[in-house]
């Protein structure tokens, strides 16, 4: 079985029509050999073109249409190929082939994404990521379209238009970019209490990962498992990143958009060119049917989450992303995903969300690809061979031969339903029995338990990133009457935050609740739209929820920048970049101009930034060797003290030699206090008078390893 897998994902490969023009002769669409690609046909070198010039016409009939529509969300988006491979036979669980046996990798594509930004966007706007993963299977593509975050803003389908429309630019100006702060956006969210455990979420450091590579991934609905007998279990699926879950600050991510709005593209290219691939476990949430309603909420909502706590997620498997694309519009383009994209012994809930998306995604792929042949695209085609009696269309790729209609005596009977031998699809056989009603259960109408768990399972200074979120976000809001109503909502979650965010917005919590159209609100929907359940939790803290609890221990592909003028310490920046990078970290050398320096050893080496087009903010850790003239040349910089300034305040780890101490002694202050914090491995400050040793890298390893040091982020 793995070998066949193994030959049709090969075959996969090979089906991607790549093409490498090396050593070709260039020529039209049509075969015809070009010799001039620098001058178009003309009548005399001076006279006016013809239209005689088809080899013209032709480049640029083809450049005219080199653009399709982007995605209407998700637009921005980077992608890798790798493949799955499950730890242990799953079949108490699920007949999936691939969720079965442990010899087989899966090959897949991943594509991740920002959601508001057009396809040209910054990565690093303040938003959900989309973690879309296409699991090309012997039975067929299994897509699971998920996000970095959990739980969602809404819970029904029917709310995803408005969504979308509040959160992109307004109409009248295309403003702003990639950005959900502004009236439209906050407008809608005032009046959508079930937004609110989400809102936590978007305002929190997950919302700007410190790279794709490090951040979660989340089926977010409930889904079934189910396996050969029939029976099924619901599952959340999760995905673990193996280097931890890290952030970045708000003032870092403004930072790098202006110097590498493609940070987190290029982040995960270079990873995988260096080799360091990015790696995730499957992780899973198992629910007994007899489960159901056993939770104080509703496992159809999308708004809410099953704390780790009550079901401890199981890691059953391995993803690893270990190929870059070869044409980013041909692969992470044109990759269609679509939550029905689905394989035998998986299968859905009846999550009103999730139903809605079973619909969009087909649709849109219709109007993105340009018609119904985009599975024939090479990146969407499944390993195994397709066979039905789908013809024709717009852009039709493949040749069929003989009859294309079922029951059929001419052709044979062929192609045969797959569910003679049981192999193919079966939907698990739910019992429904209710009245068709368009309406909302009322357990879906808890809004604020479950943001509440999530913001008092912050840390301190996570709390602190949300509360300058909300200050920021809605300081960008100028309806009075919209940051009012936030606040009030803001309260129902935690009066603390409420009163925290409304001092940076020089407004007063009001804690009444007030309809924003002044109608008169029947008290029972007002109690559905705006209260807070009284239900109590079992789970009021949820530790799996901060960030703090993460991976701590590695510094595989960390990015550790060395400050460098002529004359540095050759001895120590030898032996420190050989020893993190023995460890899997990067190391860059930034001098104030590019080009070569010679150090106090004789040795030359390659500036690899200038302080002029790069910032701290793109790094996890700096170090500065010593070397008298190195360091007073680093000196005469302002952006020295910018670059010093900045790791400070972001808590990175800075370290420093010999002479290249007295720079962090000149730069790492609080502005505010004008107080040196006490400067010691603690606090993520290594100094060492000597020449860099053994004892100080591990130091400085073992510190960066921390992400950040919180003792300084204010
Ligand atoms: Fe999507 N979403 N979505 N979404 N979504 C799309 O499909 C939609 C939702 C997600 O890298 C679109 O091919 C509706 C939840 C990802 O190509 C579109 C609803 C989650 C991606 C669409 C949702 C997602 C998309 C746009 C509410 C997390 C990018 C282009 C009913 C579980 C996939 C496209 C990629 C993309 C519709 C809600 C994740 C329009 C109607 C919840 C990761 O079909």
């Amino acid at each position: 079985m793995s070998k066949k897998v193994e030959k049709l994902a090969k075959q996969k490969q090979l089906d991607h029509f790549t093409q490498d023009a090396q050593g070709a002769l260039m020529n039209t669409n049509t075969g015809t050999g070009i010799n001039d690609d620098q001058n178009s046909l003309k009548a005399g070198e001076r006279g006016p073109s013809l239209l005689e010039d088809f080899i013209l016409r032709e480049k640029i009939t083809h450049f005219d249409h080199e653009r399709i529509p982007e995605r209407v969300v998700h637009a921005r988006g980077s992608a890798a190929h790798g493949y799955f491979q499950v730890y242990k036979d799953l079949s108490k669980y699920t007949s999936a082939q691939f969720l079965k046996d442990p010899q087989l990798k899966t090959p897949v594509f991943v594509r991740f994404s920002t959601v508001a930004g057009s396809r040209g966007s910054t990565d690093m706007a303040r938003d959900v990521r989309g973690f879309a993963v296409k699991f090309y299977t012997e039975q067929g593509n299994f897509d699971l379209v998920g996000n970095n975050m959990p739980v969602f803003f809404i819970q029904d389908a029917m709310k995803f238009p408005d969504l979308i429309h509040a959160v992109k630019p307004e109409p009248k100006n295309e403003i702003p970019q990639a950005a959900s702060a502004h009236n439209t956006f906050w407008d809608f969210i005032s009046i959508m209490p079930e937004s609110m455990h989400m809102i936590m979420w978007v305002m929190s450091g997950r919302a700007l990962p410190r790279s794709l590579r490090m951040m979660e991934g989340f089926g977010v609905h409930t889904f079934r498992l189910v396996n050969d007998k029939g029976e099924s279990h619901f599952v959340k699926f999760h995905w673990k990143p193996l280097l931890g879950v890290h952030s970045l600050s708000w003032d870092e991510a403004q930072k790098i958009s202006g110097k590498d709005a493609d940070f987190h593209r290029r982040d995960l290219y270079d990873a995988i060119e260096a080799g360091a691939y990015p790696e995730w476990e499957l992780g899973l949430q198992i629910i007994p049917e007899k489960d159901e309603h056993k939770f104080e909420f509703d496992l159809l909502d999308p708004t809410k989450l099953v704390p780790e706590e009550l079901v401890p997620v199981e890691r059953v498997g391995k993803l690893v992303l270990n190929r870059n694309p070869d044409n980013f519009f041909a692969e992470t383009e044109q990759v269609a995903f679509h939550p029905a994209h689905i394989v035998p012994g998986i299968d859905f809930s009846n999550d009103p969300l999730l139903q809605g998306r079973l619909f969009s995604y087909l649709d849109t792929q219709l109007t993105r690809l340009g018609g119904p042949n985009f599975q024939e695209i090479p990146i969407n085609r499944p390993i195994v061979p397709v066979q039905n009696n789908q013809r024709d269309g717009h852009m039709r790729q493949t040749i069929n031969k003989g009859t294309s209609y079922s029951p059929n005596t001419i052709g044979g009977g062929c192609p045969f339903q797959a569910g003679q031998d049981m192999s193919g699809f079966v939907s698990y056989n739910e019992r429904i029995d209710a009245q068709k009603i368009r309406g909302r259960s009322e357990s879906f109408f808890d809004h604020f338990t479950q943001a509440r768990m999530f913001y008092n399972s912050q840390s301190q200074s996570e709390k602190l990133h949300i509360v300058k979120a909300l200050q920021f976000e809605l300081g960008k809001v100028n309806i009075p009457e919209i940051k009012e109503r936030m606040l009030t909502l803001l309260h129902q979650v935690d009066s603390d935050l409420a009163t925290q965010v409304s001092e940076g917005l020089g407004l007063k919590v009001v804690t009444e609740k007030k309809c924003p159209f002044n109608h008169s609100v029947p008290a029972d929907a007002d109690a559905k739209d705006y209260d807070s359940k009284p239900i109590k939790s079992k789970v009021l803290i949820s530790p799996a929820l901060s960030m703090t609890n993460t991976v701590f221990d590695t510094i595989k592909s960390r990015q550790v920048a060395v400050l460098i003028a002529d004359g540095f310490d050759g001895a120590s920046l030898k032996l420190v970049k050989s020893q993190l990078q023995k460890q899997g970290a990067q190391v860059k050398l930034v001098a104030p101009r590019l080009g070569q320096f010679k150090g106090d050893d004789k040795s030359t080496v390659e500036a690899d930034e200038s302080l002029f087009t790069t910032s701290s903010a793109l790094f996890d850790a700096l170090y500065v060797p010593g070397g008298k003239a190195s360091v007073e040349a680093l000196m005469q910089e302002h952006a020295t003290y910018e670059f010093l300034k900045d790791a400070f305040m972001h808590g990175k780890t800075i370290a420093a030699t010999e002479q290249g101490e007295q720079i962090v002694q000149a730069s790492c202050q609080c502005p505010v206090t004008k107080e040196n914090v006490e400067f010691k491995p603690d606090n993520g400050i290594i100094l060492n008078e000597q020449k860099a040793d053994d004892h100080f890298v591990e130091q400085f390893a073992t510190a960066i390893g921390k992400h950040r040091h919180w003792s300084r982020v204010k």
